[in-house]
């Protein structure tokens, strides 16, 4: 294998999908070393088989909006691929949605699910529809809308999504809802991220953000440091961000930005309890502006408009909201600030400059597969949950958990460590991803 040949090859077939290829190409860079010792990928033709789809679904999903009027969105499903299990990933409503972003985030799904070891496919999907502002009778009538087109194509053993960017436990009620009306039957499995009560597993809501920090955790203690008094910028103030700073709170950190769309909220003496009961109130709110912290906590939260959470001085940098929102400028200025680790929580939150210039500096860097696996893991704790009709208690999760990311971290530093000692994490996540899913390939059959 060649990544420039198949990056050319890929260019051409899938013209202006950047995601995309900007994902593949992460992947092909760190795995090329280690395909190349395994024949039998090669004659199997493992990559360009992994690099296309299963199928994607493309829908109209029209639904009527709080004056009367008709609106029309486009809805998608990507199947990625199902070696590992049931295809498992989440839905994301955002107005930029496309092909191109579900690709990414189905191919970077792949090898998540794949470090979790539990048994996972790769799937993605969502929808071109801007939540921002939207009532919740909006919003319940544009997932049923949704779910008349894709509940056909889920199931618990066929394809499980949750949520994402812009779609939380509400969302997910909404479609549950619309989905066992559809399928007539109580399938829980069907989607994750349910309500605890109805099927929902405890720690879920939190699982993405304390899946992160118990990574991060590891990151720290491999430098013989510790999380205690450490400052944290966190981008986005949605669930992720909420369940980092909960937990990176209660481990002793100090959470001193927040930021969203408008701007940053710094926070000196960092985020307490009432600050993080309050986040939930803004997301809620679905005005999606972070402004509103420093409007109810004035003096404790100071707002900057325009200005992202990497401009404030911190020792560990979390990306939490969106791909690519942080470039190589960010990241030189978090250098230039003494940044001492970078956790990417959010799918591809980094650029690859921005990378490349953490690890040039010798700035211990972690990607998002790994370190957000915690989400999907706790999914599929959630279905192996629905399928035993048990409910496991919220220290028995958050144990599963913890062991899980413990497992992930290990098996980076496996994959990744280089000849000078240093660990490379994305070298490390996404061989060790791979290899599961190559395997799993090459045993089934040319399929
Ligand atoms: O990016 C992700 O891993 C998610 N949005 C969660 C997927 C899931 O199935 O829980």
């Amino acid at each position: 294998m060649e990544v420039k040949k198949i990056m050319a090859q890929l260019e051409a077939k899938h013209p202006g999908e950047k995601e995309y290829l900007q994902a593949v190409e992460e992947v092909l860079v760190s795995i090329e070393g280690v395909y190349n010792q395994h024949p039998e990928f090669e004659k199997a033709k493992i990559i360009e088989r992994l690099v296309e789809p299963d199928r994607i679904f493309t829908f109209r999903v029209t639904w009527v909006d709080d004056k009367g009027e008709v609106q029309t969105n486009l809805g998608y499903r990507v199947q990625y691929n199902a070696a590992l299990g049931a295809y498992k990933g989440g839905l994301r409503f955002h107005p930029a949605v496309n092909v191109s972003m579900l690709k990414f985030l189905g191919f970077e799904q792949i090898f998540k699910n794949s470090l979790t070891n539990l048994p996972l496919g790769g799937g993605k999907g969502g929808a071109d529809f801007d939540p921002t502002g939207k009532s919740d009778a909006e919003i319940m009538r544009f997932c049923q809308a949704f779910m008349y087109e894709l509940w056909r194509n889920i199931g618990a053993d066929q394809d499980s999504p949750a949520g994402d960017v812009g779609v939380g436990g509400r969302e997910i009620g909404y479609l549950y809802g619309a989905y066992k009306k559809l399928a007539r039957e109580h399938s829980t499995g069907a989607l994750t991220g349910k309500s605890y009560g109805w099927g929902g597993s405890l720690i879920r809501p939190e699982a993405t953000g304390f899946g992160a920090i118990y990574y991060v955790e590891r990151m720290v203690k491999q430098q013989n440091d510790k999380m205690e008094g450490k400052k944290i910028a966190l981008s986005g103030f949605g669930n992720v961000a909420w369940g980092a700073a909960t937990k990176a709170t209660e481990l002793g950190a100090k959470v001193v930005a927040l930021s969203g769309p408008d701007g940053v909220c710094e926070l000196p003496e960092g985020v307490n309890r009432e600050m993080i009961d309050y986040m939930l109130v803004m997301r809620d709110s679905r005005r999606n502006k972070v402004q509103d912290m420093a409007d109810k906590f004035p003096g404790k939260a100071i707002f900057t408009p325009g200005k992202k959470a990497w401009s404030v001085k911190c020792d560990i940098a979390c990306p939490c909201a969106f791909q690519n929102e942080m470039s190589e400028e960010d990241a030189k200025q978090l250098i230039a600030n003494g940044v001492k680790y970078v956790a990417e929580v959010s799918n591809m939150g980094c650029q690859p400059g921005a990378i490349a210039a953490f690890q040039a500096a010798g700035v211990p860097f972690a990607p998002g597969k790994a370190v957000n696996a915690g989400g999907v893991a706790t999914s599929g704790l959630e279905i192996c949950q629905n399928a035993g009709h048990i409910n496991w208690t919220a220290p028995e999760v958050d144990a599963k958990l913890h062991k899980i990311m413990n497992d992930i971290y290990d098996m980076c530093v496996q994959y990744g460590k280089q000849a000078d000692g240093s660990i490379n994490y994305v070298n490390g996540a996404n061989i060790a991803g791979f290899m599961r899913v190559a395997n799993a390939m090459l045993a089934q059959g040319i399929i």
